[in-house]
């Protein structure tokens, strides 16, 4: 595991690394050179995590070579449910991960392990739940929403009617226009969930206006998930239908998704994965995954969690009090934009500088944004890699003053060349 300094207290990363030069020299140092980049980097991106040397061992261990289609069950006949043999020690490990997920959100949900990624978690979720054409009411991307929320470029805003509810004038989501919304649209399924959303979701008000407008709830969690499997933020689970999240930004696992759904959507979801839209599982990952699950049962990640979000508001707070604009004014959780649609240069100029500068952000639209996207007048600071790498709050605030320096220098520039 890297600290903060950048040194790694486990000989996995560098042995792996030697090894695979000595095989492709050319991969090799590709992987050593982005090796670097993580190590001396202050990593901001409020998806990306560091995982443990035993999760990342997994992905590389020889269960990459085993096909799996199908389940470890069979809901008639209680056999294997799979299309290959040999897949005794799989289904064990399946039917643990599985077991292991439920632990850490402490719910009697229904689990599938296998999705690639939280967009294809996604995908099978609606699968499950609706058909193509039904209407979905959600978070549109500008505002905070995630790509596979229904946006038009997306298999999601292609094969379903979506409609998007606003935030208000200060940045937070306006459950008045969820609830105007879902009465006038009358929306089949409705999802709560975020990619750049720095405030508490009130899934209990969305699960009302669900049931008052006879739709489905479903949650994408996947930034928040670390947050609730700790208890920093309400859970979804006895409220929604589905729960779709992925399992390497604040869970910390490896880069995959998860589907829970309520138990009467079991067979639905097992169907939706496999066969429509995966084919054979990646049961290296399922290891990982099963591998994080254990780790995110600990006391050591509740601290670790709750670490992230002391981090994400003494980093918000000196933001704020270098005289910035910070997207709802503050954040309950592990992330916040910082809105610069008052400053001459884009989130994406400044996101360039500070990738000079050693710093790792991405941009992001905010609300009501009137550069395009490929600008965009945010940047999204999240806290959940560096405090992995032990950082504390005086660390973060001394970020935030590196940061501002940029900003300075950079609107200096500006100024002179107008
Ligand atoms: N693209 C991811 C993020 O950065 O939030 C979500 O999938």
């Amino acid at each position: 595991m890297l600290d903060k300094s950048g040194n790694d207290s486990s000989s996995y990363n560098m042995d792996d690394i030697k090894f695979i030069k000595e095989k492709s020299p050319v991969v090799g140092q590709f992987i050593e050179d982005e090796y670097e980049r993580q190590k001396n980097n202050v990593e901001l991106i409020a998806s990306e995590n560091y995982c443990s040397d035993a999760v990342l061992a997994a992905c590389g261990c020889c269960l990459t070579w085993k096909y799996a289609e199908g389940y470890p069950y069979d809901r008639k006949s209680g056999n294997t449910g799979r299309y290959y043999g040999g897949t005794e020690n799989v289904d064990k490990l399946e039917e643990y991960c599985c077991n292991k997920w439920r632990e850490v959100f402490n719910t009697d949900y229904h689990v599938n392990v296998q999705p690639h990624s939280g967009s294809q978690a996604n995908l099978a979720a609606y699968r499950a739940l609706i058909n193509h054409g039904d209407t979905i009411l959600a978070m549109s991307l500008n505002n905070g929403g995630h790509l596979s929320h229904g946006s038009s470029v997306n298999f999601s805003g292609k094969l379903y009617n979506v409609v998007f509810y606003d935030v208000d004038e200060n940045g937070y989501i306006d459950m008045e226009d969820v609830r105007k919304k879902a009465k006038s649209y009358r929306p089949n399924l409705i999802l709560a969930g975020a990619s750049a959303y720095s405030r508490i979701i009130d899934f209990e008000a969305f699960a009302k206006i669900a049931k008052e407008v006879g739709a489905y709830f479903m949650v994408d969690m996947a930034h928040i998930a670390g947050l609730i499997a700790a208890g920093a933020h309400p859970s979804p689970f006895g409220l929604a239908d589905i729960v779709t999240t992925t399992t390497h930004k604040t869970l910390r696992g490896p880069r995959g998704g998860l589907i829970f759904g309520k138990p009467e959507f079991a067979h639905k979801i097992d169907s939706a994965v496999f066969p429509y839209a995966q084919g054979g599982p990646l049961e290296h990952i399922i290891a990982a995954k099963a591998i994080s699950a254990e780790e995110d049962c600990t006391e050591e990640y509740r601290k670790y969690i709750m670490q992230v979000v002391l981090n994400s508001k003494a980093f918000c707070d000196e933001f704020l009090k270098l005289g910035y604009k910070v997207v709802t004014g503050g954040t309950d959780n592990h992330l916040f934009l910082l809105d610069l649609s008052d400053f001459p240069f884009s989130g994406n100029d400044l996101q360039i500088r500070l990738d000079q500068e050693g710093i790792t952000v991405n941009k992001n639209a905010v609300p009501g944004d009137k550069r395009p996207p490929s600008e965009a007048s945010g940047i999204r600071l999240g806290t959940a890699a560096m405090t992995t790498r032990g950082y504390d709050e005086d660390d973060f605030r001394a970020v935030a003053g590196r940061i501002d320096k940029v900003i300075k220098e950079m609107t200096a520039e500006y100024e002179e060349n107008e």
